[in-house]
């Protein structure tokens, strides 16, 4: 094909006299009638990956690349005077996920397409996402974000299904969004929707009247479900989206053909944590419909379905009211309440696995763990504590259904898009078959002496700095200097990431070059985090990071040594800048919290140094780099469930004990501080470290600075540092998330 050509037909003018929004555009039509050319990956069996949450990105670049054409296409931009990346800019970032567990559903789509296998993304389609987040007054501030537009990577199927929702029949409506695999396949991503959603009934910030269903349904992400009204709204959210997938799974099933007692034969079903759990019982409910009978349909769901549990915080594993259920889906109430009979009679004497508790509310895992064939984990120690731990009554009787399945990100984006030099210079010294073999990555290991890659490498670093630099002086107008150490530390907002220890680091450099302690070379401290809008101490702790910004920055004595700095409104395209410019990777859960993490595979992959608790995903880093080339602190998930279980911390003890943490403590609340921010939200931070701390990061504290101190020591030996960050980079192949859905699909979906 001739791009040139192409482009300037569909735009009728030379490339050169295009604006940058008529260029995205051009570039979405040829994108999206080059989808249309290609075929679905083929097999008797197809996946269905169901979320509330696709946190995609922007397409245009990763489809380019996955297409084969984002270096021509970057050439020809350039050539006619155009810059790719400010037409990748035009387009808005879907803002379908809050953290973690979206991003991966979208990388695993991106892995599914590019192995050829069957699988589509089954979600909804939120109008304005996740909040937009920006800083008023040093406190985060929520607006919609409007990221739908007119021509966008949505496409009208025309599918609409009739779902029930407290008794009233909604039509819903199937946008499809191509996923285009690098080998030329393309799967789809189905995001369901109303047509009679209304943006008008949005009030102040992201306020809305939550029982209007007709008009609220996929407005946004997640409601805030600290209220009844908010917490039904996400169970009308859920059973939409379930109901949906499952009349798309069996409408497609009966256009093939297939019998649906055979079902699990030619379908895959991935519950993405436990928001789309009620597809059990709507499955259940549509095959009885259909002419099974209860246990038949049971079975044949059982064995369809799988299970991915993202989380050990006891509140987030979801447990629903029965009168909630009754109320929005009495549809189910019957099969669920089946269910649980079922279990009831087969574990009598074992109340820890019934559906229904004794307060009457529906444990949604549960009814995971007893109707799919498989549960798992999403790294090797989150496994390990769920078989032991948190789920180990299931482990007891289903011992079979578990396994592990480490997360893992595509390198199409997390390396080959966001950082093109590193990704060349990674092809001139080894070849380009990492691309399709990750592993081939430890060939770089023959080059860990080389001087001139490691200085090539080194120079890559400070250029995606300079990068980032100027990004964070253009969108928060703040100077940073490249050539301090980036320190970084980008995910959502929660005390068990602990942000707040990253933060009293802060504070305890800050008060050393007071004292006259300058550090050898400059340090930024880089965070990026989005707080639920009613998790009140997540967003005390913003509060608390924007005052200690404006105090460092500002303060001539301190800043040309110490600036801290956090961005507005992360994303992925943010993250896309920052990652590759990181040198010092914050990893600093407290240990048994973090299930895997998912920044921690990204950052290592962009030469990184990992500064971290044995935790998630971390373990296993450690494991792949060896102790040299990673920077761990803190007590061990061993200990930290052992303190849990006997009440054995106190933070008062740490703080009384030590002056040192007494003194980084005490400044939350120093006179300088109160000078910049709002006493009681301040004092509330210190005051839950001191009195609560239900995370321990004053446990930590000690051995976080010294390891920190450390790490910023050996940054000095320059030749070393950039050897570890070689060896990180070649041990990150494991990671790739087509190893991942590669063992899903060995372990658990066996599509072909
Ligand atoms: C549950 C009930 C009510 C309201 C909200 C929720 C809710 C919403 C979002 C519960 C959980 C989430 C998101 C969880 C998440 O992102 N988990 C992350 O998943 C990643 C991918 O597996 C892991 O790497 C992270 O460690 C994990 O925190």
């Amino acid at each position: 094909m001739d791009l040139k050509q192409t482009l300037e037909t569909s735009l009728q003018k030379h490339i050169c006299e295009a604006s940058d929004e008529e260029l995205y555009h051009a570039c979405l039509d040829l994108v999206s009638s080059m989808a249309q050319k290609l075929p679905a990956p083929e097999g008797d069996k197809k996946l269905y990956y169901i979320s509330a949450e696709f946190l995609i990105g922007r397409q245009l670049g990763k489809n380019l690349i996955n297409l084969g054409i984002y270096d021509e296409m970057a050439d020809l931009l350039k050539a006619n005077g155009k810059d790719i990346t400010k037409v990748e800019a035009v387009e808005n970032e879907p803002s379908l996920g809050n953290g973690g567990l979206g991003r991966l559903a979208a990388c695993f789509l991106d892995s599914i397409a590019s192995l050829d296998l069957p699988g589509d993304g089954v979600g909804l389609n939120y109008h304005f996402g996740l909040f937009k987040q920006s800083f008023v007054d040093k406190k985060q501030n929520e607006t919609p974000d409007a990221w739908l537009t007119d021509k966008s990577i949505l496409h009208d199927t025309g599918v609409h299904f009739t779902v029930s929702l407290a008794g009233r029949d909604y039509t819903s409506h199937m946008y499809d969004v191509d996923v285009i695999g690098e080998g030329g396949k393309v799967n789809k991503l189905h995001l369901f929707d109303l047509d009679t959603i209304d943006p008008s009934i949005i009030k102040d910030g992201i306020n809305f009247d939550k029982t209007d269903i007709a008009h609220n349904l996929t407005l946004f992400l997640y409601p805030d479900d600290s209220d009844d009204n908010g917490r039904l709204l996400r169970i009308y959210q859920q059973y939409f989206m379930v109901s949906n997938a499952a009349q798309l799974i069996l409408k497609e099933e009966k256009e093939k053909g297939h019998d649906l007692r055979e079902l699990d034969r030619h379908v895959a079903i991935q519950i993405n944590d436990t928001h789309p759990s009620m597809v059990i019982p709507e499955l259940i409910r549509l095959l009885i419909k259909e002419g099974l009978t209860f246990r038949e349909a049971a079975d044949i769901v059982t064995n369809t379905c799988a299970y991915t549990n993202h989380t050990i915080l006891a509140e987030a594993l979801e447990k629903w009211p029965v009168d909630f259920l009754n109320k929005v889906v009495p549809q189910l109430m019957p099969i669920i309440g089946g269910l649980d009979y079922a279990v009831v009679a087969a574990f009598h004497d074992n109340e820890n696995l019934n559906i229904i508790d004794h307060d009457k509310r529906v444990h949604m895992a549960r009814m995971d763990m007893h109707f799919s064939h498989s549960v798992n984990g999403v790294a090797a120690l989150h496994t390990e504590i769920l078989k032991h731990q948190e789920l180990k009554p299931f482990y007891d009787v289903y011992p079979e259904k578990f396994n592990n399945k480490t997360n893992g990100i595509t390198f199409r984006r997390w390396i080959m898009h966001c950082n093109p030099a590193l990704s060349h210079l990674i092809d001139e010294t080894i070849g380009t078959g990492w691309h399709k073999n990750p592993d081939e990555l430890q060939k770089l290991g023959e080059h860990y002496d080389d001087q001139p890659l490691l200085d090539q490498m080194d120079a890559i670093k400070h250029d995606n700095k300079v990068r980032a630099a100027a990004f964070i002086k253009e969108t928060e107008g703040v100077d940073i200097n490249p050539d301090s150490v980036f320190d970084v530390q980008v995910k959502r907002m929660h005390e068990y990431k602990r942000q707040q220890m990253n933060a009293l680091f802060v504070i305890w450099k800050y008060l050393q070059i007071k004292d006259g302690q300058k550090p050898v070379r400059p340090i930024t401290v880089i965070f990026g985090a989005k707080a639920a809008p009613a998790y009140i101490m997540a967003k005390d702790i913003i509060h608390m990071i924007l005052c200690l910004q404006d105090l460092i920055n500002n303060d001539p004595e301190v800043s040309p040594y110490l600036k801290v700095i956090m961005i507005q409104n992360y994303n992925i395209s943010k993250a896309e800048i920052i990652i590759p410019s990181a040198e010092i990777s914050e990893q600093i859960s407290l240990a048994s919290k973090e299930a895997s993490g998912t920044s921690n595979m990204k950052f290592m992959l962009n030469g990184a140094l990992t500064l971290g608790t044995m935790d998630g995903a971390n373990v296993e880093i450690a494991d792949l780099v060896g102790k040299d080339n990673i920077y761990i602190f803190g007590r061990s998930s061993d200990d930290v469930i052992n303190l849990y279980n006997t009440n054995g911390y106190h933070s008062i003890d740490f703080y009384n004990r030590s002056q040192s943490i007494r003194r980084c403590v005490d400044f939350i609340t120093s006179d300088e501080m109160l000078k910049r921010g709002d006493a009681r939200l301040l004092n509330d931070v210190r005051d839950n470290l001191m009195n609560k701390d239900w995370f321990m990061t004053l446990l930590d504290l000690e051995s976080y600075c010294a390891v920190k101190e450390t790490m910023l020591w050996d940054y000095e030996n320059r030749e070393w540092w950039k050897r570890k960050a070689l060896v990180n980079i070649s041990k990150a192949g494991f990671f790739s998330s087509d190893r991942t859905i590669r063992e899903y699909n060995r372990d658990i979906w066996h599509l072909k």
